[in-house]
């Protein structure tokens, strides 16, 4: 009884004494604590009402059903890349809770963010396979989130194709990340595994090579540009969302190509900082995002080579900073 007194003390003693050596108020985690993800997968069974019916939740065992599973899987890589590049505590940076939803509709060709949550297809298995497959969908889908609760880029015009262009940088770098490949090793494809059999194409969208991901008699021919002088005016897609989404992406991609090593650690850091921390605009358009992508990497890094390397990566499509 002694020992469990005496150890009780020290306790308490040592929890005291911690709190008076703070030179700044205790901030709500402390740089070195873990976060913990919190994921819920829903079935929607076919149909189309949401969130549908929790099928597995933080912590459980995994399922009978692979694509439970893997929704799990890839939310949870997705989470522990925000913490690890940039240390950022899941979409919110507060840890909000992960919700998805996977066999949402029938035979349903999209995955995509609701404002609150994921929700995947199943794909119809002709054009498409199942969208919780390749771990940048998931990524991609996310961080729709993440830029909501940052930059919150207006889903229209430049804005629009900035906010889509976010979402495959940070979808891409989650996967390569995971994979542990430089920007020289990656594909810098969105989707790659997603084409169903027989599709002619690859992914959904290269950033290496925009427009050159799919030319299909069914799906038709990637339309993306990857420089100003093939910019698409349109109404359609939010006005090309998906479409000028290639100018942008293509910039970090020269970018990240530039500076070398692993694209998250510098381009992506500059990309978060900018999403993150800039005075983004959320009606911000290519030249002003470019501009503050500048902004971001002399803040970071400087007058240096990292710097110059983003400066050339615009000039490279064709938006003057
Ligand atoms: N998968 C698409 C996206 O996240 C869905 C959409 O267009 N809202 O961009
Ligand atoms: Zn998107």
């Amino acid at each position: 009884p002694a020992l469990r007194a005496r150890a009780r003390r020290s306790l308490v003693l040592s929890s005291a004494q911690r709190t008076e050596r703070r030179l700044f108020p205790a901030s709500p985690t402390s740089p070195t604590e873990d976060f913990v993800p919190n994921r819920t997968i829903n079935d929607a069974e076919h149909g189309e009402s949401l969130p549908g019916k929790t099928v597995r939740k933080e912590g459980d065992a995994a399922t009978g059903d692979k694509v439970v599973n893997q929704a799990y899987d890839w939310l949870g890589v997705t989470f522990d890349f925000y913490e690890a590049a940039y240390r950022r505590n899941s979409i919110d940076g507060a840890g909000l809770k992960m919700v998805s939803t996977v066999h949402y509709g029938e035979e349903y060709d999209n995955a995509f963010w609701n404002g609150e949550q994921m929700v995947y297809g199943d794909g119809d298995g002709r054009l498409f396979t199942d969208f919780t497959g390749p771990l940048d969908v998931t990524g991609h889908e996310l961080t729709h989130g993440v830029t909501q609760y940052t930059a919150n880029l207006e889903y229209y015009g430049q804005s629009g194709a900035l906010n889509e262009s976010v979402s495959d940088v940070f979808g891409s770098l989650i996967k390569q990340w995971h994979l542990k490949q430089t920007a020289d090793a990656a594909d810098w494809l969105i989707g790659q595994g997603l084409l169903a059999k027989g599709v002619h194409g690859v992914a959904l969208r290269s950033m290496k090579e925009p427009g050159t991901a799919y030319d299909d008699p069914q799906l038709g021919k990637d339309p993306q540009p990857a420089h100003m002088d093939h910019y698409v005016k349109t109404h359609s897609d939010n006005g090309g969302v998906h479409i000028n989404s290639g100018i942008p992406n293509h910039a970090f991609y020269l970018a990240a190509k530039a500076i070398g090593g692993n694209a998250w650690e510098k381009a992506g850091r500059v990309w978060y900082e900018t999403l993150t921390k800039g005075d983004l605009e959320s009606d911000a358009d290519f030249a002003g995002f470019a501009a503050a992508t500048v902004a971001a990497a002399k803040r970071l890094y400087g007058e240096g080579s990292e710097t110059t390397a983003v400066q050339e990566a615009w000039t490279g499509v064709g938006v003057s900073q």
